[in-house]
């Protein structure tokens, strides 16, 4: 089912989809190491050889229309790798990451993968532009969408076979920063996380970014699948029956410390101290403002954020707390992005509990 090892210090397991553990993040580094990243599978890791891995382009989006697969454009990595390389510093996070805390905090049962916050990474990711292999192939200027699928086997669920993973994006995203990727933090891809090539969509929801890429349909027209029809877009809850897929991730922060656990404050000669370091990230821009509560929101303080230009992915942070009382305490943290999005204190319901944003309450015991 997954290939990296899945050592239970680093990873919690939720059947085929494995969450990074915050406490066992070095604090130290800003990246998170593909060994150590989360991993979201609808089905099962497939073993693909690179000497027979071609991408496949076809459409009528395209300046010369082919038909289907047995008509498209195939292209090897070698070949996609000499039409440019570009490495950008972004996230990858799944839509659903918090979703166990609609239940925990809001009492909202949930039934898919009980995601705490360990399905997000950060990564230096290096590929080719998708723009320049487009435009090297030869796109109609009608051209609307762009579906991207994978070469891992269908998703069944309750005796229904969905196809394989497969989602369109939007020409103006496919043009303005989507990037064909081979390699993560300097190496290839593992196995686990698309070897040897997957899409990537900055900012946008982690489904966007379609791993073991097999190939790609450009249209002139609107594409569905059910990643953008049924799932990975808004429903239930409040929400209309009309709304447009997700695109962008919401503002999210986690605390590097184990969940519900005791912690140990430092004596010093200014009393008991407890670091607290984390990060806060948001798929619209960086972090502009990290709070911090300690009594339930009544009050906030500012933590002290990682210098600007160390804020293209996540942003770390740290706040010291002074005389923290010996117990049941919870930590609050709330970040804002440069866009002015904040996190509130509440996240409306949806029906597959996506985009959790609202402030995490972490218990933490204090020890005496
Ligand atoms: N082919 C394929 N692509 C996929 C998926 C999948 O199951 N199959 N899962 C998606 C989801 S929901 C997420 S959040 C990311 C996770 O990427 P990772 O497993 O490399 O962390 O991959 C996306 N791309
Ligand atoms: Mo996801």
């Amino acid at each position: 089912m997954h290939r990296k090892p899945l050592p239970a210090e680093y990873f919690d397991e939720h059947g085929t989809n494995i969450e990074m553990r915050w406490d066992s993040v070095d604090p130290d580094a800003e990246l998170t190491p593909q060994s150590r990243l989360f991993i979201r599978n609808h089905s099962a890791t497939p073993d693909i050889d690179v000497r027979d891995y071609r991408l496949a382009i076809f459409g009528d989006g395209l300046a010369q229309p082919r038909d289907g697969l047995d008509d498209a454009v195939r292209l090897s990595l070698d070949e996609l790798k000499a039409m440019g390389s570009v490495t950008i510093r972004s996230l990858l996070e799944c839509t659903g990451n918090g979703r166990i805390f609609f239940e925990w905090q809001q009492g909202q049962r949930q039934t898919e993968t009980p995601w705490k916050m360990g399905s997000a990474g950060a990564l230096d990711l290096t590929g080719v532009r998708l723009a320049d292999v487009l435009e090297r192939v030869g796109l109609d200027p009608q051209a609307r969408e762009v579906m991207a699928t994978g070469l891992d086997g269908s998703y069944v669920v309750d005796g229904r076979d969905y196809g394989t993973p497969r989602r369109p994006l939007p020409i103006e995203k496919a043009l303005d920063d989507a990037m064909l990727v081979w390699a993560m933090n300097g190496e290839d891809l593992l196995p686990d996380h698309g070897y040897p090539l997957r899409l990537f969509v900055p900012g946008w929801v982690g489904i966007a970014s379609i791993k073991w890429l097999g190939s790609l349909e450009v249209s002139t027209r609107r594409l569905t699948s059910p990643w953008n029809t049924i799932w990975y877009r808004m429903s239930g809850g409040d929400y209309p029956a009309d709304t447009e897929p997700l695109t962008t991730l919401p503002v999210r922060s986690a605390l590097e410390l184990p969940w519900d656990e005791e912690v140990h404050p430092e004596a010093t000669s200014d009393g008991r101290r407890l670091l607290l370091t984390g990060r806060s990230w948001s798929g619209e821009g960086p972090i502009a403002r990290v709070e911090v509560s300690v009594d339930r929101g009544t009050s906030w303080s500012d933590a002290d954020l990682a210098p600007e230009e160390a804020r293209q992915a996540w942003t770390q942070w740290s706040w010291e707390w002074a005389e923290p009382a010996a117990g049941r305490q919870e930590v609050w943290v709330r970040a804002t992005d440069v866009h002015g999005r904040t996190q509130p204190l509440e996240t409306p319901l949806n029906a597959y509990g996506y985009c959790f944003d609202a402030v995490v309450r972490h218990p933490v015991t204090v020890a005496g």
